[in-house]
């Protein structure tokens, strides 16, 4: 196992005695560990594993040692208006002192990773010509359901017809996304530690087939899924090493690794630590997209021929994150969340026709996309930081006076929106307020009738516990399926017409469930 290395020469002979920066703040090796550990647990995602800020801002010692000690202890206390939320319950009164004082030496780098040590970590379980040639069981696979089990390394899959749990896989640490190969027989995970595994969905119980470790932090995984190339590629995108790795689909043989350290689009500057954000898989190209967050640009990766390998980079905004495909699946939509945008991309022509500005931190997930009686088709989002859906017009052949502009806002019940969904046979939009302030909103959905947006909203509470999160329609788009996100977890489903619960799946294996992933949904990018 490697040692976390670094950046100052000096800083590594220090540590090996305890750690004091310029101004005498002093972390001992133990606390050292702690507030690494603390840092990529609770910190990283918004902040970069180097510091230099990206959702949140700049933590370098340069800027952390003029707050002082007694400043970032009350941020990580109670929050900041910024939208940091508050560590009071995260984190002990020890760990936030041992944070605020690990924040004020410089950052421990962690090291990278070549294909030859991810490969050590690459092991198949089940050999391709081992597994089935057809499914083993009678169940319609097809309208699976994979969840994740966040805090508990695992992800469920739920039969979508009966509402059974099928099977359990351990996926390890923190998975944060699941996507479908291209035939949908296949799920894969990625994990916050960079694990990726892949399941098979054929078998009596889902079966894990392969595994690997491609870094050290990552959240994006997607599959090959242009016409010839169904299930033959894997793609993920690491946050640490900075870089996106293409895999085997069906083995997870890592086969090439491409590193994102490069240039900002805007400013030329050099930047250590461009982390890859969403990937998405295009259906009329053999390409995928890739937001690479720090550097502002949109790389476009043809897997047509992997020895040469030909990327179309985008100039598009800084700290790009999340979004999904427009309804024609020739356009895409990723927000740069904290400069309140939505870049939109032409794939066909690979440029950028417009950036949008939508209001306060853009939270799309994928976003949802339908026709509107008077906008035509429309791509919405949610906020983060206001309580609204900005809808942005998508048609630039029959409705070109929309195309690319925020064409509406429509209020929802709270900020902290972090998923909307929609089905094309659905009425409604649902959409979640995951970390709106007031814990009754956390708790509560937004629904809008797509038919008459000024129609008022109505709401549902969903759970007088833990916070709800992300939704997912069945392959027929009449069920809503939603996570109550708490140690004892539970999965609502609504029936999307009548908006009545018709089942909460509850049980002890249902540990903090986040994601939920409908195989038809999921293949076919429906959104
Ligand atoms: Fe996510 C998607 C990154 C916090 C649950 N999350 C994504 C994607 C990225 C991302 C880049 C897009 C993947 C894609 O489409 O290829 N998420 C991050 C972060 O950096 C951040 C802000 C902080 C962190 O340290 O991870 C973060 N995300 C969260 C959460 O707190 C959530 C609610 C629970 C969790 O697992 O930590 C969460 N993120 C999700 C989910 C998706 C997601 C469920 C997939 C949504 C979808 O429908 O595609």
């Amino acid at each position: 196992m490697k040692k976390w290395l670094y950046m100052l020469p000096v800083a590594a002979i220090a540590l090996s005695a305890g750690f004091a920066s310029a101004n005498e703040v002093k972390v001992s090796d133990e606390e050292m560990s702690i507030g690494k550990k603390a840092y990529f647990d609770r910190c990283s995602g918004c902040h970069g594993t180097l510091r230099k800020g990206a959702t949140g801002p700049n933590l370098e010692p340069k800027r952390t040692t003029a707050l002082g000690t007694d400043a970032l202890k009350v941020f990580l206390e109670f929050g900041t208006p910024g939208g940091m939320p508050s560590f009071k319950d995260m984190l002990t009164e020890k760990e936030r002192d041992i944070m605020a004082r690990f924040l004020q030496v410089p950052a421990p780098l962690p090291p990278e990773m070549s294909l030859a040590e991810m490969k050590e970590s690459w092991k198949v379980l089940v050999p391709v010509d081992k597994r089935p040639s057809k499914p083993q069981h009678n169940r319609n696979w097809k309208n699976y359901f994979g969840v994740i089990l966040r805090d508990a390394g695992k992800a469920a899959v739920i039969d979508g017809d009966t509402k059974e749990l099928v099977g359990i896989v351990d996926t390890g640490f923190a998975v944060h996304i699941l996507r479908s190969s291209a035939s949908g027989r296949y799920m894969y995970s990625i994990g916050r530690d960079g694990k990726a595994t892949i399941f098979d969905l054929w078998t009596d119980k889902p079966t894990m087939v392969a595994e690997v470790k491609v870094g050290s932090d990552a959240r994006s995984i997607d599959s090959s899924k242009y016409k010839g190339f169904e299930d033959k590629y894997a793609i993920i995108g690491d946050y640490w090493p900075p870089q996106f790795i293409i895999l085997d689909g069906q083995t997870l043989e890592p086969i090439k690794v491409v590193s994102t350290r490069s240039m900002t689009y805007d400013t030329n500057e050099y930047h250590p630590e461009p982390r890859v954000a969403a990937i998405i898989a295009s259906h009329i190209a053999p390409e995928w997209m890739l937001n690479i967050k720090e550097t502002g640009y949109i790389w476009i990766v043809d897997y047509s021929d992997l020895k040469n390998l030909k990327i179309t980079q985008l100039e598009a905004e800084r700290f790009l994150h999340d979004g999904g495909w427009a309804s024609d699946k020739r356009h895409f939509l990723m927000a740069a969340n904290m400069r309140n945008r939505v870049v939109v991309v032409d794939t066909k022509n690979k440029n950028v026709p417009a950036i949008v500005d939508v209001g306060t931190k853009p939270h799309p997930g994928r976003g949802a996309n339908w026709d509107d009686s008077k906008f035509g088709p429309v791509w919405a989002t949610p906020h983060l930081g206001e309580p609204a859906l900005a809808l942005i017009g998508t048609d630039p052949v029959n409705h070109k006076a929309n195309a690319w502009k925020m064409v509406k806002k429509v209020p929802v019940l709270g900020a902290g929106g972090l998923f909307v969904k929609t089905h094309p046979k659905s009425d409604r939009i649902w959409v979640d307020s995951t970390l709106d302030p007031d814990p009754e909103k956390t708790r509560s959905l937004t629904i809008l009738n797509k038919k008459n947006l000024d129609e008022p909203f109505k709401t549902i509470k969903v759970a007088d516990h833990g916070r709800v999160v992300h939704l997912e329609y069945n392959d027929k788009g009449d069920e809503v399926w939603v996570s109550v996100w708490d140690k004892k977890g539970e999965i609502v489903v609504y029936d999307d017409k009548t908006m009545k619960e018709k089942k909460r799946i509850t049980g002890d294996w249902l540990v903090t469930p986040t994601g939920k992933f409908n195989v038809t949904n999921t293949v076919g990018d429906i959104y």
